[in-house]
Protein backbone atom coordinates (compact mmCIF):
# COMPACT_ATOMS: atom_id res chain seq x y z
CA UNK A 1 0.00 0.00 0.00
CA UNK A 2 1.34 3.27 -0.73
CA UNK A 3 1.81 5.85 1.94
CA UNK A 4 -0.12 9.50 1.46
CA UNK A 5 3.28 11.41 2.36
CA UNK A 6 3.11 13.68 4.62
CA UNK A 7 2.20 17.51 4.18
CA UNK A 8 3.45 20.07 6.21
CA UNK A 9 2.16 23.35 5.31
CA UNK A 10 4.34 26.51 4.50
CA UNK A 11 4.40 29.47 6.84
CA UNK A 12 2.54 31.71 4.45
CA UNK A 13 0.46 29.84 1.07
CA UNK A 14 1.33 30.71 -2.14
CA UNK A 15 -0.79 30.03 -5.17
CA UNK A 16 1.45 27.87 -7.04
CA UNK A 17 0.43 25.04 -9.04
CA UNK A 18 -2.64 23.74 -10.69
CA UNK A 19 -3.85 20.86 -8.01
CA UNK A 20 -4.96 18.70 -10.57
CA UNK A 21 -8.74 17.54 -9.91
CA UNK A 22 -11.25 18.60 -12.15
CA UNK A 23 -11.63 22.63 -11.37
CA UNK A 24 -7.80 22.83 -11.50
CA UNK A 25 -8.01 25.12 -14.43
CA UNK A 26 -11.16 27.26 -13.01
CA UNK A 27 -10.28 27.42 -9.10
CA UNK A 28 -8.45 30.50 -7.70
CA UNK A 29 -7.37 32.17 -4.57
CA UNK A 30 -8.35 35.27 -5.93
CA UNK A 31 -11.87 36.97 -7.10
CA UNK A 32 -12.50 39.53 -10.04
CA UNK A 33 -13.25 38.76 -13.75
CA UNK A 34 -10.49 38.03 -15.86
CA UNK A 35 -11.59 38.92 -18.98
CA UNK A 36 -14.11 41.53 -20.77
CA UNK A 37 -17.54 39.92 -21.70
CA UNK A 38 -21.21 41.62 -21.86
CA UNK A 39 -23.57 39.49 -20.89
CA UNK A 40 -26.70 39.02 -23.46
CA UNK A 41 -29.79 40.36 -22.51
CA UNK A 42 -33.21 38.93 -23.31
CA UNK A 43 -36.83 39.91 -24.14
CA UNK A 44 -37.98 38.88 -20.92
CA UNK A 45 -38.13 40.84 -17.18
CA UNK A 46 -36.06 38.32 -15.85
CA UNK A 47 -32.75 37.20 -16.83
CA UNK A 48 -30.91 34.14 -15.77
CA UNK A 49 -27.45 33.38 -16.27
CA UNK A 50 -26.96 30.10 -15.10
CA UNK A 51 -26.37 26.39 -15.59
CA UNK A 52 -27.79 22.70 -14.34
CA UNK A 53 -26.12 21.97 -11.71
CA UNK A 54 -28.26 21.90 -8.38
CA UNK A 55 -27.89 25.44 -7.82
CA UNK A 56 -28.70 26.45 -10.93
CA UNK A 57 -31.75 24.24 -11.18
CA UNK A 58 -33.37 25.81 -8.23
CA UNK A 59 -33.89 29.12 -10.03
CA UNK A 60 -35.39 27.49 -12.67
CA UNK A 61 -37.77 25.18 -10.94
CA UNK A 62 -39.12 28.02 -9.01
CA UNK A 63 -39.34 30.18 -12.22
CA UNK A 64 -41.10 27.25 -13.77
CA UNK A 65 -43.50 27.14 -10.90
CA UNK A 66 -43.92 30.45 -10.90
CA UNK A 67 -45.22 30.58 -14.11
CA UNK A 68 -47.24 27.37 -13.71
CA UNK A 69 -48.89 29.10 -10.75
CA UNK A 70 -49.98 31.77 -13.91
CA UNK A 71 -47.64 34.56 -12.77
CA UNK A 72 -46.79 35.58 -16.48
CA UNK A 73 -44.24 38.86 -15.14
CA UNK A 74 -41.88 35.60 -14.43
CA UNK A 75 -40.93 34.58 -18.19
CA UNK A 76 -37.65 34.81 -17.82
CA UNK A 77 -34.73 34.14 -20.50
CA UNK A 78 -31.92 31.99 -19.22
CA UNK A 79 -28.44 32.14 -20.74
CA UNK A 80 -25.96 29.15 -20.60
CA UNK A 81 -23.18 29.91 -18.02
CA UNK A 82 -20.18 27.50 -18.67
CA UNK A 83 -18.21 27.70 -15.19
CA UNK A 84 -16.11 24.70 -16.77
CA UNK A 85 -14.72 27.39 -19.16
CA UNK A 86 -14.31 29.93 -16.94
CA UNK A 87 -17.41 31.86 -18.28
CA UNK A 88 -18.10 32.92 -14.46
CA UNK A 89 -15.05 35.01 -14.68
CA UNK A 90 -16.34 37.90 -17.68
CA UNK A 91 -16.98 40.96 -16.81
CA UNK A 92 -20.44 40.95 -17.64
CA UNK A 93 -20.93 38.21 -14.85
CA UNK A 94 -19.33 39.65 -12.63
CA UNK A 95 -21.24 42.54 -12.40
CA UNK A 96 -24.29 40.24 -11.54
CA UNK A 97 -22.64 38.00 -8.78
CA UNK A 98 -19.29 39.26 -7.91
CA UNK A 99 -18.51 36.07 -6.57
CA UNK A 100 -18.21 34.50 -9.68
CA UNK A 101 -20.63 31.70 -8.75
CA UNK A 102 -24.14 30.76 -10.98
CA UNK A 103 -26.76 30.77 -10.45
CA UNK A 104 -27.15 34.63 -11.31
CA UNK A 105 -30.37 36.96 -11.93
CA UNK A 106 -31.27 40.11 -13.47
CA UNK A 107 -34.39 41.89 -12.87
CA UNK A 108 -35.32 44.23 -15.41
CA UNK A 109 -38.50 44.74 -14.71
CA UNK A 110 -37.75 47.00 -11.49
CA UNK A 111 -36.68 50.79 -11.67
CA UNK A 112 -33.33 50.60 -11.95
CA UNK A 113 -32.62 46.59 -13.03
CA UNK A 114 -32.10 44.63 -9.63
CA UNK A 115 -29.00 42.37 -9.18
CA UNK A 116 -29.65 39.06 -7.15
CA UNK A 117 -27.35 36.23 -6.75
CA UNK A 118 -26.54 33.37 -4.36
CA UNK A 119 -29.45 30.98 -4.89
CA UNK A 120 -30.98 31.36 -1.49
CA UNK A 121 -31.47 35.18 -2.09
CA UNK A 122 -32.87 34.22 -5.72
CA UNK A 123 -35.16 32.02 -4.00
CA UNK A 124 -36.69 34.41 -1.61
CA UNK A 125 -36.53 37.14 -3.83
CA UNK A 126 -38.83 35.77 -6.52
CA UNK A 127 -40.84 34.22 -3.45
CA UNK A 128 -41.59 38.21 -2.19
CA UNK A 129 -41.60 39.95 -5.69
CA UNK A 130 -44.60 37.03 -6.53
CA UNK A 131 -46.09 36.75 -2.89
CA UNK A 132 -45.68 32.76 -3.88
CA UNK A 133 -44.02 29.78 -2.48
CA UNK A 134 -43.56 31.25 1.09
CA UNK A 135 -45.96 31.09 3.61
CA UNK A 136 -46.76 34.27 4.50
CA UNK A 137 -48.30 33.45 8.33
CA UNK A 138 -46.29 34.37 10.57
CA UNK A 139 -46.41 31.33 12.61
CA UNK A 140 -45.24 29.29 9.09
CA UNK A 141 -42.96 31.76 7.47
CA UNK A 142 -40.09 31.33 9.98
CA UNK A 143 -39.62 27.52 9.67
CA UNK A 144 -39.67 27.89 5.88
CA UNK A 145 -37.09 30.38 5.90
CA UNK A 146 -35.19 28.23 8.68
CA UNK A 147 -35.04 25.50 5.97
CA UNK A 148 -33.97 27.70 3.01
CA UNK A 149 -31.19 28.57 5.12
CA UNK A 150 -30.22 24.98 6.24
CA UNK A 151 -30.24 24.09 3.16
CA UNK A 152 -27.94 27.05 1.99
CA UNK A 153 -25.34 26.27 5.56
CA UNK A 154 -25.48 22.61 4.63
CA UNK A 155 -24.81 21.99 1.15
CA UNK A 156 -21.46 22.81 0.79
CA UNK A 157 -20.45 20.13 3.32
CA UNK A 158 -22.09 17.64 0.67
CA UNK A 159 -20.88 19.62 -2.17
CA UNK A 160 -17.18 20.97 -1.60
CA UNK A 161 -17.05 18.49 0.96
CA UNK A 162 -18.68 14.87 0.21
CA UNK A 163 -18.83 15.16 -3.60
CA UNK A 164 -15.41 16.85 -3.80
CA UNK A 165 -13.48 13.80 -1.73
CA UNK A 166 -15.75 10.80 -2.77
CA UNK A 167 -15.83 11.68 -5.93
CA UNK A 168 -13.84 14.58 -7.53
CA UNK A 169 -10.71 14.51 -6.16
CA UNK A 170 -7.68 12.63 -7.79
CA UNK A 171 -7.16 10.87 -4.75
CA UNK A 172 -9.19 9.06 -2.58
CA UNK A 173 -8.31 9.69 0.70
CA UNK A 174 -10.20 7.90 3.68
CA UNK A 175 -10.02 10.95 6.27
CA UNK A 176 -11.75 14.06 4.22
CA UNK A 177 -14.40 11.10 3.22
CA UNK A 178 -14.99 9.93 6.33
CA UNK A 179 -15.88 12.88 7.68
CA UNK A 180 -17.72 14.34 5.08
CA UNK A 181 -19.94 10.97 4.84
CA UNK A 182 -20.42 11.38 8.35
CA UNK A 183 -22.15 15.01 7.86
CA UNK A 184 -23.84 14.03 5.00
CA UNK A 185 -25.74 11.10 6.97
CA UNK A 186 -26.19 13.34 9.64
CA UNK A 187 -27.93 15.70 7.27
CA UNK A 188 -30.37 12.99 5.85
CA UNK A 189 -30.75 11.82 9.04
CA UNK A 190 -32.47 15.26 9.86
CA UNK A 191 -34.19 15.73 6.80
CA UNK A 192 -35.88 11.79 7.44
CA UNK A 193 -36.66 12.56 10.46
CA UNK A 194 -38.91 15.59 9.67
CA UNK A 195 -40.33 14.28 7.10
CA UNK A 196 -41.44 11.26 8.46
CA UNK A 197 -43.95 14.39 10.51
CA UNK A 198 -44.31 16.18 7.22
CA UNK A 199 -45.38 15.94 4.04
CA UNK A 200 -43.27 18.76 2.45
CA UNK A 201 -40.33 20.31 4.60
CA UNK A 202 -42.96 23.11 5.91
CA UNK A 203 -45.67 20.87 6.78
CA UNK A 204 -48.63 20.13 4.33
CA UNK A 205 -47.65 23.37 1.78
CA UNK A 206 -44.81 22.96 -1.26
CA UNK A 207 -42.51 26.14 -0.96
CA UNK A 208 -39.02 27.04 -1.69
CA UNK A 209 -37.54 25.14 1.54
CA UNK A 210 -38.56 22.10 -0.98
CA UNK A 211 -37.21 24.05 -3.98
CA UNK A 212 -33.79 24.76 -2.48
CA UNK A 213 -33.57 20.99 -0.52
CA UNK A 214 -35.04 18.60 -3.10
CA UNK A 215 -31.71 19.48 -6.03
CA UNK A 216 -29.14 18.69 -3.71
CA UNK A 217 -30.71 15.99 -1.19
CA UNK A 218 -33.39 14.43 -3.39
CA UNK A 219 -31.14 13.57 -6.60
CA UNK A 220 -28.04 12.72 -4.54
CA UNK A 221 -30.21 9.94 -3.18
CA UNK A 222 -31.74 9.19 -6.52
CA UNK A 223 -27.59 8.71 -8.24
CA UNK A 224 -27.93 12.18 -9.68
CA UNK A 225 -25.00 13.48 -7.77
CA UNK A 226 -21.12 11.96 -7.28
CA UNK A 227 -22.33 7.94 -7.63
CA UNK A 228 -23.09 8.13 -4.07
CA UNK A 229 -26.76 6.58 -3.48
CA UNK A 230 -24.98 3.01 -2.29
CA UNK A 231 -22.23 4.37 -0.58
CA UNK A 232 -24.53 6.78 1.35
CA UNK A 233 -26.88 3.55 1.44
CA UNK A 234 -29.78 5.82 -0.33
CA UNK A 235 -32.74 3.64 0.19
CA UNK A 236 -32.69 3.39 3.82
CA UNK A 237 -33.79 7.15 4.48
CA UNK A 238 -37.25 6.53 3.30
CA UNK A 239 -39.16 9.68 4.40
CA UNK A 240 -36.83 11.17 2.45
CA UNK A 241 -36.98 8.78 -0.72
CA UNK A 242 -41.10 9.40 -0.46
CA UNK A 243 -40.85 13.52 -0.79
CA UNK A 244 -37.96 13.16 -3.24
CA UNK A 245 -40.57 11.26 -5.53
CA UNK A 246 -43.46 12.94 -5.11
CA UNK A 247 -41.43 16.34 -6.03
CA UNK A 248 -39.23 14.50 -8.91
CA UNK A 249 -42.39 14.11 -11.11
CA UNK A 250 -43.55 17.39 -10.72
CA UNK A 251 -44.22 18.80 -14.37
CA UNK A 252 -42.31 21.95 -13.54
CA UNK A 253 -39.35 20.28 -11.69
CA UNK A 254 -38.92 18.17 -15.07
CA UNK A 255 -38.98 21.43 -16.98
CA UNK A 256 -36.89 23.08 -14.68
CA UNK A 257 -34.43 20.41 -14.77
CA UNK A 258 -33.62 20.57 -18.70
CA UNK A 259 -33.05 24.61 -18.66
CA UNK A 260 -29.00 25.59 -18.85
CA UNK A 261 -28.60 21.48 -19.00
CA UNK A 262 -25.96 20.51 -21.25
CA UNK A 263 -25.27 16.64 -20.15
CA UNK A 264 -27.33 13.48 -20.23
CA UNK A 265 -30.22 12.90 -22.78
CA UNK A 266 -30.09 15.13 -25.22
CA UNK A 267 -33.92 15.55 -25.31
CA UNK A 268 -33.50 16.52 -21.55
CA UNK A 269 -31.47 19.14 -22.23
CA UNK A 270 -32.69 23.02 -22.88
CA UNK A 271 -29.34 24.78 -23.03
CA UNK A 272 -31.13 28.20 -23.60
CA UNK A 273 -34.36 29.02 -22.69
CA UNK A 274 -35.78 32.35 -24.08
CA UNK A 275 -39.51 31.33 -24.52
CA UNK A 276 -41.85 28.53 -22.79
CA UNK A 277 -42.24 27.12 -26.62
CA UNK A 278 -38.47 26.24 -26.60
CA UNK A 279 -39.06 23.07 -24.41
CA UNK A 280 -41.13 21.71 -27.50
CA UNK A 281 -38.57 22.80 -30.14
CA UNK A 282 -35.16 23.41 -28.90
CA UNK A 283 -33.63 20.49 -26.71
CA UNK A 284 -30.72 19.65 -27.87
CA UNK A 285 -32.07 16.26 -29.71
CA UNK A 286 -33.85 18.47 -32.14
CA UNK A 287 -31.19 21.40 -32.58
CA UNK A 288 -28.55 18.60 -33.52
CA UNK A 289 -31.23 16.49 -35.56
CA UNK A 290 -30.08 16.55 -39.42
CA UNK A 291 -32.39 18.70 -41.81
CA UNK A 292 -34.58 16.62 -43.56
N1 LIG B 1 -23.86 29.60 -2.40
C1 LIG B 1 -23.93 29.74 -3.83
C2 LIG B 1 -23.08 28.66 -4.44
C3 LIG B 1 -23.07 28.74 -5.94
C4 LIG B 1 -22.06 27.78 -6.52
O1 LIG B 1 -21.25 27.17 -5.82
N2 LIG B 1 -22.11 27.64 -7.85
C5 LIG B 1 -21.17 26.79 -8.52
C6 LIG B 1 -21.89 25.79 -9.39
S1 LIG B 1 -23.01 24.82 -8.43
C7 LIG B 1 -20.26 27.62 -9.42
O2 LIG B 1 -20.71 28.53 -10.06
N3 LIG B 1 -18.97 27.29 -9.46
C8 LIG B 1 -18.04 27.97 -10.28
C9 LIG B 1 -16.75 28.27 -9.58
O3 LIG B 1 -16.63 27.89 -8.39
O4 LIG B 1 -15.88 28.86 -10.20
C10 LIG B 1 -25.38 29.65 -4.29
O5 LIG B 1 -26.14 28.90 -3.68
O6 LIG B 1 -25.75 30.35 -5.26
Amino acid sequence: MTETPIYTPPTVWKWESENGGPFAKTNRPIAGSTHEKKLPVGKHPLQLYSLATPNGVKVTIMLEELLALGFNDAEYDAFLIRIGDGSQFGSGFVDVNPNSKIPALMDHSTEKPTRVFESGAILMYLSEKFDALVPSDPSKRPECLSWLFWQMGSAPYLGGGFGHFYNYANEKMQYPIDRFTMEVKRQLDVLDRHLADNEYMCGDEYTIADIAIWPWYGQLLFNRLYNAAEFIDATSYTHVMRWAKEIDKRETVKRGRMVNRVRGELNEQLRERHDAKDFLTKTQDKLEAPES
